[in-house]
């Protein structure tokens, strides 16, 4: 038996299940991306708004590229799925009702999706499609040209297949019927996500049309956000577990999720917005402070973790956390080398990075260092390489960022700690592996590595403290192996 309207009433009393009529909600937002985090995170909100708010902000759900299981289970599940938020011995499950609607560009025909972004009730698109559905070069945010998808939506820009493509198209729709425009909320783990989204979008639609470019610049607006909330990838096991919550019953689009949930919103919405505050959304004029304190702090570290945390053999974030030197040299990280770049008011650093680590300590979550170690050539330069360039810029200290870079670079190299093959998942993957082919193990694979202009840029190639720190790094790791590398570094100084 599956979750459907029909079986709710058969979930046990613990399950929270919609308790408000979802007739009433009206589709007021298209997302993009129902994947695992969306699900987790906004949808939530709108759930508990909807539940204790009489909200009627509903969703549509779409997936562009992808994903394609997830729209039809949720189709054939009345829209219905559940979120588990889950520690190591207790999980609590909610069953979320807003999504009005779900589309795949593949199955339903990427009209219908344009379509559902043309209705004139819609006040706000937003996203989750991972950073690479932007399209876009991070050392510049600005559009990537010579992105398939691009090139593809500038010879048929009414048949999109990019994120930016769609939107554009929806636009012009909107334009041309007279309709309002909508506001674009991306909810991924850029800085200043917002902006980033506004670049491609304006970049893309100078390209077909400067009058409709000029349209969505005065008409749309594009709020940064803050999202967090670690919601590791479905697997067979944790979906089964679930299903144990639900009393047996399956669920195939549900997901399990940390308890801890945050979101910071810049308050710059066209056509309207939830009362997202009732849900314990923060909406403030500036997000750029939360953005970089999450990206530099949470990501970094987690970034740290998995690249440092993988090629030792640690499958998982929580078993990094059972290694104190991994544990220590998180902390340093944070405070040390990410925190002194900050600029966020009213916060208590400290405080934050140990609840960040009591947060990966969680053993219910199983949250793969695979996974986080994905994409690494669009994570980098937001989590990393901004804040080394301001310890340049002050001629600081960053012995574990600069080895943070080195794990990523022996990470792509393809083999860790144990000889075993590193399967590798990045945009860039085929780049990559030509550049470890063709350069010697050691330094030249460093300073190779370091010519990914998207990546670093033109200035950290150029800077020799920079490429001898990394290099530094990296012969510890060819050296001694992860752990010994991350235990000498973590292990130095006195205030550790
Ligand atoms: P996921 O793999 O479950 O879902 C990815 C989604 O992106 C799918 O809906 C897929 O259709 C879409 N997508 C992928 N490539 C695309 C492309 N080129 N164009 C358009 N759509 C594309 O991943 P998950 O966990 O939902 O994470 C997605 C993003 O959410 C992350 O990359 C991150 O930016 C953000 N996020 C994730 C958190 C997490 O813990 N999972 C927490 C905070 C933010
Ligand atoms: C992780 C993030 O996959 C990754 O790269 O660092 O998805 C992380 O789990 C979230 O940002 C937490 O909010």
């Amino acid at each position: 038996m599956h979750l459907s309207t029909k079986t709710l009433p058969q979930l046990s009393g613990k399950v929270v299940t919609p308790a408000y009529s979802r007739d009433q909600l009206k589709t007021r937002i298209v997302h993009l991306g129902f994947g695992a985090f969306h699900r987790a995170h906004q949808a939530v909100f709108a759930d508990i708004l909807a539940a204790e708010h009489a909200s009627d902000w509903g969703y549509c759900e779409v997936n562009l590229i992808g994903g394609e299981q997830q729209i039809t289970a949720l189709k054939q599940q009345d829209l219905l799925y559940s979120v588990c938020e889950m520690n190591a011995d207790n999980w609590n499950g909610r069953v979320v009702g807003v999504v009005r609607e779900a589309l795949h560009s593949a199955l339903d025909g990427i009209d219908r999706v344009i379509e559902a972004m043309a209705q004139p009730d819609i006040a706000i698109v937003s996203l989750t499609v991972t950073e690479k559905g932007y399209c876009y070069l991070p050392s510049t945010a600005s559009i990537d040209t010579d992105h398939p998808l691009i090139r593809h939506d500038l010879e048929f820009p009414h048949q999109p297949q990019s994120a930016p493509g769609v939107i554009i198209e929806a636009l012009r729709i909107r334009r041309e019927k007279g309709l309002p425009a909508f506001s674009v909320m991306s909810c991924d783990n850029m800085p200043e996500n917002g902006h980033v989204t506004r670049n491609v979008v304006i970049a893309l639609a100078k390209n077909r049309d400067v009058a409709l470019a000029d349209w969505i610049e005065h008409h749309v607006s594009f709020p940064s956000t803050m999202v967090d909330r670690i919601v590791p990838a479905m697997t067979p096991a944790s979906l089964e577990k679930i299903s144990g919550v639900l009393g047996g019953m399956e669920d195939a689009v549900g997901i399990a999720c940390e308890p801890f949930r945050q979101w910071v919103i810049e308050d710059n919405f066209v056509a309207g917005r939830p009362a997202w505050e009732k849900a314990g959304a923060e909406l403030v004029a500036n997000v750029l402070p939360y953005e970089e304190m999450k990206l530099r702090m949470l990501n970094g570290s987690h970034s740290f973790l998995a690249y440092l945390g993988y090629l030792a053999g640690y499958q998982y974030i929580d078993r990094c956390m059972e290694d104190d030197n991994y544990v220590r040299a998180a902390r340093r990280l944070m405070l040390e080398e990410q925190a002194p770049t900050l600029h966020t008011p009213d916060v208590d650093l400290g405080a934050y990075a140990d609840s960040l680590l009591a947060r990966y300590r969680n053993t219910g979550l199983k949250h793969r260092t695979w996974q986080i170690a994905m994409d690494g050539t669009l994570k980098l330069p937001q989590r990393m390489l901004d804040s080394i360039r301001v310890h340049l810029e002050r001629g600081t200290a960053y012995p574990l960022l600069a080895l943070g870079v080195a794990g990523w670079m022996r990470y792509v190299g393809g083999v860790d700690d144990s000889g075993e093959t590193i399967d590798i998942s990045d945009p860039l993957k085929n780049r990559l592996a030509e550049i470890v082919q063709n350069s010697a193990e050691g330094r030249a694979r460093v300073e190779a590595l370091l010519s990914l202009k998207s990546v670093f840029g033109d200035d950290l190639p150029a800077n020799t403290a920079f490429v001898n720190s990394v290099a530094d790094a990296y012969g510890l790791i060819q050296t001694h192996g992860a752990k010994q590398a991350v235990s000498l570094v973590a292990g130095n100084n006195a205030n550790a």
